[in-house]
């Protein structure tokens, strides 16, 4: 790498998701910044999983404490190594910070953390450097963080099953969504660690510089112009699938050549995120319904699931079925033959259904999945949440009858086109989002 003209410390929340999106921010202004340094702080765990051998000039990884025991054996429970990792910051951060600033003889000026990671206002401050915050989610949900207060003094305490379909239609964009449509901390489960920290997020969050999205704007023009007015700088620069060209992920278990054998907008794409584990119960009668339906599958499932599918199911329908531990998401939604995604509704898989036009059937488990599968359901009209909210045999049926109809499931097709062509749009260059990504990266630029 040539010299360095400036430093910047990017501080990730490492679990599920959230460091890979990060990393993808991170690509992008690194290939834009050549001189930058990008100092990447992450447990060695995560760093591990994300850069897998992969180098890049001017990014430089740095693991940093995880706060587990010594041989701590993960046995189930995903709030565990969370809290773990909240009893050690900042102090891991700023320890990783001075190792990388060692190294690369060039002081931090400018923190880019996940927005999780609400200290780093306070650690912006105290270095006289700006913050800017990237929130892994949708606009939908940075706006209820934004209004967890108000929520909370219009709606009381939820009890009734009344208040639960009440609409948030005092907070601009948001008339569709319903308070039972809330990540837990808003209004309930408040004694979890993570609500505290995310409540914290939403009272510091407009001393953030800027707030960097993976969306665009006119997928949420309402709620993005409310935004602006709460937070000093929104930018929205997504989707970063679009914009940033990557070399294809590895298909070790060989999902693409499988879809090509099948017949174009045939297959139905099932994955659940990458923490997620499905009650068995409704592992079961998801596989039923496709079993019914004798849609093609092509399933990604960890294999510890496996046991809880029916009894020969999978030599039944091993004829029009894949299941796999990990599919390479983008080239299959980008496949021709793919044309419905069973889905979670994590923000990520949402934003990439919209990407390649693969309308979704929604079975929202937790935190932002409510609020996304309500977007796609009743604001954007791109897919359908399963009956009541669970996969059972009939409803499951049902939606995927749904989606392949001519009448609604060509509706929904078309104006998940129409949401892809604005995406397209918004990353070309004059979009939206290709403006606001020069505007980061004239603060990067500026300040770093
Ligand atoms: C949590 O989200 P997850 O990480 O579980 O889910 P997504 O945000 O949808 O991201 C899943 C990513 O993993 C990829 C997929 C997405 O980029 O392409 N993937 C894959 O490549 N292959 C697979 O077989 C399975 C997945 C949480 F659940 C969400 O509610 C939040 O929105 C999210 C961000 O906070 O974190």
């Amino acid at each position: 790498m040539a010299t360095i003209s400036s430093h910047i410390a990017v501080m990730t929340f490492p679990f599920s998701s959230h460091p890979s999106a990060l990393l993808n921010l991170v690509r992008r202004l690194a290939a834009s910044a050549p001189t930058v340094r990008f100092s990447f702080l992450s447990t060695a765990k995560s760093n591990q999983d994300i850069f897998s051998g992969q180098q890049y000039d001017n990014i430089r990884p740095y693991d940093v404490s995880d706060g587990l025991p010594e041989g701590f054996i993960f046995a189930g429970n995903v709030h565990e190594p969370v809290e773990a990792f909240m009893n050690v910051i900042p102090g891991n951060f700023k320890a990783g910070m001075q190792e990388a600033e060692a190294e690369a003889g060039v002081k931090v000026g400018c923190l880019l953390t996940d927005a999780f990671l609400a200290f780093g206002g306070e650690m912006a401050e105290a270095m006289g450097v700006p913050w800017i915050a990237f929130w892994i989610g949708g606009p939908c949900s940075l706006s209820v963080h934004l209004h967890t207060d108000p929520i909370r003094s219009t709606v009381g305490d939820i009890g009734t099953a009344h208040k639960a379909e009440q609409t948030l239609k005092f907070i601009p964009g948001m008339s569709k969504i319903q308070i039972c449509d809330l990540p837990e901390g808003i209004v309930d489960h408040l004694e979890m660690p993570i609500a505290h920290a995310l409540h914290v997020m939403g009272l510091k969050l407009p001393e953030a510089t800027a707030v960097v999205l993976n969306s665009y704007e006119e997928i949420d023009l309402a709620i993005i112009t409310d935004l602006k007015t709460k937070l000093k700088k929104v930018l929205s620069v997504g989707p970063s699938i679009l914009a940033l060209s990557s070399p294809p992920k590895p298909d070790e278990s060989g999902c693409l050549p499988w879809l090509d054998k099948h017949k174009v907008a045939s297959v139905a794409y099932i994955s659940f995120g990458t923490i997620l584990v499905a009650p068995p119960s409704e592992l079961a009668a998801l596989a039923e319904a496709i079993e019914a339906s004798r849609v093609p599958y092509l399933w990604s499932l960890p294999d510890h699931s496996r046991r809880h599918l029916p009894q020969g199911f999978l030599e039944r329908t091993s004829i029009r079925g894949l299941i796999v531990s990990w599919a390479p998401q983008l080239q299959v939604l980008a496949h021709t033959s793919v044309s419905i995604h069973i889905t979670h509704s994590g923000w990520n898989s949402v934003l990439e259904s919209i990407s390649y036009a693969v309308p979704m059937i929604c079975r929202p488990f937790f935190a932002d999945n409510m609020l996304n599968c309500r977007m796609v359901e009743d604001v954007w009209e791109i897919g359908v949440r399963v009956e009541d909210g669970i996969l059972t045999k009939s409803g499951t049926m049902k939606a995927i009858q749904l989606l392949l109809s001519d009448d609604k499931g060509k509706e929904l097709k078309e104006n998940i086109m129409l949401l892809q062509e604005s995406a397209v749009k918004a990353v070309e260059s004059n979009g939206s989002s290709a403006k606001n990504f020069e505007i980061l990266e004239d603060i990067i630029g500026f300040y770093g």
